[in-house]
């Protein structure tokens, strides 16, 4: 428990930041939603655009001082539309979250109703009646969802659709193994005249690299997404829509409606980012799937239990392990941290929302981090024995700990990104 006055000179908050730096480099990192930046865009983040204002757009501004951020905002967006192959951009949203929230600000009223998947079989908080759509005033209902296949019911859910009428279909989410029917939603969505669209937060870097479905080449309406899990930027999120005549009324939820200012560093951050998944996109994008599958494979083979071993455990950037026989989610998750190795407790399809809120049946685990420190199939091997001596065997956390530092510090250097110094060698602080 925090303690008043713990924090209470600047050395000992630096020497807090220190320690988890130092702690956060020994360990393997499985969080699925998280991945590190490179060095020029943390060198940017810290740059004096994180003290500016710059409403508006570039070169048509609020504000004066901007003329730097406008050069950097507009070639921001050049490259988000090349990269994402996107009519619009908006790159304004702080979040994946607001970015949400904005799609629904943007084509819902109050009262309507958008139909997506449950917490447990994979929607995000910000979709839920007690989330983001709550604050819109939206009803919340949910498709049936396939527990053996880890996807939508396509059947269940298209009649399900059909005798809800939401205003908006709501594809994706934060557990996400396996593409999502788009095209048989695009042909429900013209039938009802109503939105489609898709939560691409976890699967963007992977769409960019083009080994994920491509929502917007499959008729999807309107992508929102964050910009740094399996797509490694700064945090933050973005909207992508393939219809001009949405663009204004989206604009207008982003700013003035859900934004004021859109963190200058951030959008020079996303910039870098775009230049570095330009390049290295495709090359990162694969190995994030092949490592996810190489992960699987060896926990599998370990004895753990794997989802979806029928349809070669996944085809994107995260696993689901069903850990309710030892333990449950987060037992097996607090003795992981203990060993150095971090991911995160997960409810699987099948649990009620209690357990989901305790101690759900799963883990999940993700690759994007580790491929980025340029990991692969045999250093997933290695993590897998890792994970089976302390979750399986119960070996001590503190020796395992141990192994797992000394392993993690071979792997210290960002991958798939420019050359140190390359993108910002005339950059000078103030
Ligand atoms: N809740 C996050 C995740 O871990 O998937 C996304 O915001």
């Amino acid at each position: 428990m925090l303690r008043l006055g713990d924090l209470s000179s600047l050395e000992r908050i630096r020497s807090t930041v220190v320690e988890h730096h130092k702690w956060r480099s020994r360990c393997i990192n499985l969080i699925a939603s998280e991945n590190i930046t490179s060095p020029a865009v943390r060198e940017v983040l810290a740059s004096d655009f994180g003290h500016r204002y710059a409403e508006g757009e570039p070169y048509a501004r609020l504000y004066e001082g901007t003329r730097f951020f406008d050069r950097i905002e507009a070639s921001a967006l050049k490259l988000a539309r090349s990269l994402f192959k996107a009519e619009y951009v908006n790159l304004k949203p702080l979040s994946g979250c607001m970015a949400n929230l904005a799609v629904f600000y943007a084509l819902t009223s109050p009262g309507d109703t958008v139909i997506c998947l449950s917490v447990p079989d994979g929607g995000h908080i910000s979709y839920m009646e007690f989330g983001g759509a709550g604050v819109r005033g939206l009803k919340v209902e949910y498709f049936p969802f396939d527990e053996k296949e880890m996807n939508i019911d396509l059947d269940r859910a298209l009649k399900k659709a059909r005798s809800v009428k939401p205003r908006i279909l709501l594809l994706g989410g934060s557990i996400f193994l396996f593409p999502h029917p788009v095209k048989e939603f695009r042909e429900l969505a013209d039938e009802l005249g109503v939105f489609l669209a898709y939560d691409a937060a976890h699967v963007l870097g992977l769409i960019v690299g083009g080994v994920f479905q491509d929502p917007l080449r499959e008729g999807v309406d309107v992508v929102s997404s964050s910009t740094h899990k399996t797509f490694p930027g700064p945090q933050g999120g973005i909207i992508l829509c393939s219809r001009r005549d949405l663009a204004e009324s989206l604009d207008k939820a982003v700013f003035p409606g859900l934004t004021s200012n859109h963190h200058l560093h951030r959008v020079a951050g996303l910039a870098i980012t775009l230049l570095e998944m330009k390049r290295y996109g495709k090359a990162y994008a694969r190995s994030i799937v092949r490592n996810a599958k190489a992960l699987a494979e060896s926990l599998h083979e370990l004895g753990f239990e794997v989802l979806c071993e029928h349809k070669g455990f996944t085809e994107s950037h995260q696993i689901l392990v069903d850990v309710s026989r030892l333990g449950g989610g987060r037992k097996v998750a607090g003795k992981l941290q203990k060993a150095n190795i971090i991911c995160n407790r997960n409810p699987l399809p099948w649990d009620r929302l209690e357990e989901a809120r305790g101690n759900p049946s799963g883990i999940r685990l993700g690759t994007p981090e580790v491929t980025r420190l340029g990991m692969g199939p045999s250093e997933m091997r290695q993590i897998a024995e890792y994970i089976k001596q302390v979750a399986i065997e119960g070996k001590p956390t503190g020796k395992v700990a141990r192994e797992v530092s000394r392993f993690a510090s071979q792997y210290q250097q960002v991958k798939y990104c420019l050359e140190e110094g390359s993108a910002y060698k005339y950059f000078r602080f103030k």
